[in-house]
């Protein structure tokens, strides 16, 4: 027993000094490479964390898309379509854009004089081809012919315009007709135009949008305001103006200012829409439209006004606040340099997410 023993601590010793040395050799192998890998390890996790966030951000925004049609897989039959200049496209680039814009999307639009036209208005455009701003065909309805819109695809991108003003060549003292079919030049990316209010009533008759103003006055200052869910109703309706929430900066002009006096005589909430030969106003001794010499909604007469006379100083006189006017950000005696009025879907997910970008 005792050799037996004796022999078996001989062996057991030398056993656990080997297996005491491999320990150590083994912790300081793991040491060493936490030590040297930590930082990436850590790095790693953090990456693979983000990009999950990623994947749930995008599947959500997929699954949203397509809940609210905003979203039609583009499938280009790329076998008819042969390499076309930008020209021949039909689209009008505005050159002064600093979008980023991936030229073989924007070859596979339908060449100019094709009627197929996939778009009901530009946010449909810019979910599929992302193009830049510019003149394109929509189709608000289906039973209506397509209309040629400028489409704003900065500031968050999808929005179809329908008022511009931008250096007074147009005159916007016009008749019914005329603003119920629209006018002004729809070729040039500073082209001033009224869409016409039935291509507008199609355009917003469906609600759950966002439209956007932008002003700029004769400093370069820009300004802004927001009303959701704006609408108007049909010509049998003088199309009358409604409109939900306004936020932004410029001030809620259309509600007619902030006193009740003001919002009595000026809230355009509520009004059909009246031209120099179509008085619809509220105001019993007179024409909003005449005095004003433009086509808008009035009460009696208005706070807000973006088609009134073009005045090429800002500040005017005269017998009537009849400028381009937007009264709780410049007052009513400003006439404003450039307006544009645009829409697009309430909830459409953009590059920055809210709609809510400088002008
Ligand atoms: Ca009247």
């Amino acid at each position: 027993m005792s050799v037996q023993y004796f022999s078996g601590r001989l062996f057991v010793m030398p056993l656990l000094l080997l297996l005491t040395l491999l320990c150590h050799i083994a912790t300081s192998i793991e040491v060493s490479d936490l030590d040297s890998c930590g930082a990436e390890f850590a790095a790693v996790k953090l990456n693979i964390k983000t990009l999950n966030k990623k994947l749930l951000i995008g599947r959500w925004q997929v699954e949203h898309l397509q809940r609210h049609k905003y979203f039609r897989p583009f499938r280009p039959d790329v076998s008819n379509i042969k390499p076309e200049t930008d020209k021949a496209l039909g689209v009008n680039l505005n050159s002064s854009d600093s979008l980023s814009t991936d030229m073989t999307l924007v070859k596979h639009l339908p060449p100019a004089g094709s009627l197929i036209v996939h778009d009901k208005d530009c946010s449909e455009l810019y979910d599929r081809l992302k193009p830049p701003s510019g003149f394109y065909r929509i189709r608000p309805k289906l039973h209506q012919d397509p209309a040629l819109v400028y489409c704003d695809m900065g500031d968050g991108g999808g929005w179809t315009v329908f008022q511009r003003r931008r250096h007074g060549k147009v005159d916007f003292n016009r008749d019914w007709v005329d603003y119920r079919d629209g006018f002004g030049d729809f070729k040039l990316w500073n082209d001033e135009f009224w869409l016409g209010n039935e291509v507008i009533y199609s355009l917003l008759s469906e609600g759950k949008n966002l439209v956007k103003i932008d002003l700029m006055d004769w400093d370069g200052k820009k300004s802004y305001a927001f009303y959701e869910n704006f609408r108007i109703t049909n010509e049998a309706d003088k199309y009358r103006l409604q409109y939900g929430q306004y936020s932004g900066k410029a001030g809620d002009a259309l509600a007619g200012g902030s006193g009740t006096v003001d919002q009595w005589s000026a809230c355009l909430s509520g009004m059909q829409f009246s031209t120099r030969d179509q008085d619809n106003d509220r105001f019993l001794q007179g024409s909003c439209a005449q005095e004003n010499k433009a086509g808008w909604w009035f009460n009696r007469c208005h706070a807000a006004n973006l088609n009134g006379k073009f005045y090429r100083s800002g500040k005017y006189e005269g017998q009537n606040d009849n400028g381009v006017v937007w009264g709780t950000w410049k007052g009513l005696w400003y006439s404003l340099r450039h307006t544009a009025m645009k829409v697009r879907p309430l909830l459409m997910l953009d590059d920055i997410g809210s709609g809510a970008g400088a002008f």
